[in-house]
């Protein structure tokens, strides 16, 4: 590398901060970084299920081929990780969060939703958030079936969230009235998350 010359991350980093895609207190990752608690969940189709429960018109329990019958879409996304990185220009592919909210259908007085995953991870989401067209539950991604490590078979994706509201190995939803806190609110992350607002930490 020549003297004075910007590094590949260097130069994203400075294009994204200058395009205001750069959340404070953040740096670019060109990585993939895998981030999670426990150990890599086993995927066996004929046992896996997908359920939605809680204050809704009507519970729902999809199986793997109900899942993945339905509508599919793309979203390119950014993803910003609370321990500081960010990546960029994120090709994802899955079913919009929407897609599944019409299966059960929210009651009048659901404003929340526990996004519950694989090993008992959960996290907490406002609904409207995740029914903003560009979060989705992610079968792919760059065009290739997701890696375990990164969630497969399914992840959802909340791109305007920190990663942690990104739910790997997500297996249900549950419609609340109130906010309540998941595995990283419990233990003293924001109850939203805007990265652009830095809310990593509580109080
Ligand atoms: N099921 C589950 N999903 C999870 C996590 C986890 O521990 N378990 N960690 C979250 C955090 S903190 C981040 S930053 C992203 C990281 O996603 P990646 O490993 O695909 O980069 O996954 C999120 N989703
Ligand atoms: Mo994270």
């Amino acid at each position: 590398m020549m003297f004075g010359e910007l590094t590949e991350r260097k130069q994203l980093e400075r294009a994204m901060r200058d395009a205001g895609r750069l959340p404070p207190g953040q740096s670019a990752t060109l990585k993939w970084p895998v981030l999670h608690e426990g150990t890599v969940p086993r995927f066996d189709p004929r046992t896996w299920d997908f359920q939605i429960a809680g204050l809704v018109e009507k519970p729902v329990r999809l199986t793997w081929d109900e899942f993945t019958s339905l509508p599919i879409k793309q979203v390119t996304a950014d993803m910003h990780c609370v321990t500081r990185w960010s990546r960029f220009d994120v090709r994802w592919e899955g079913v919009p969060f929407a897609e599944v909210m019409k299966l059960a259908g929210a009651k009048p007085d659901a404003k929340y939703v526990m996004v519950v995953a694989e090993q008992g991870y959960t996290s907490n989401v406002p609904l409207e958030d995740l029914m903003r067209p560009a979060t989705l539950f992610a079968l792919k991604h760059n065009g290739e079936p997701l890696p375990a490590d990164h969630g497969y078979p399914v992840r959802l994706v909340v791109p305007h969230l920190y990663a942690w509201k990104s739910v790997k190995w997500v297996r249900g939803l549950e419609f609340m009235a109130q906010d309540a806190p998941g595995f990283w609110e419990e233990n003293g992350y924001n109850m939203y998350g805007d990265p652009f607002k830095e809310q990593r930490f509580n109080g």
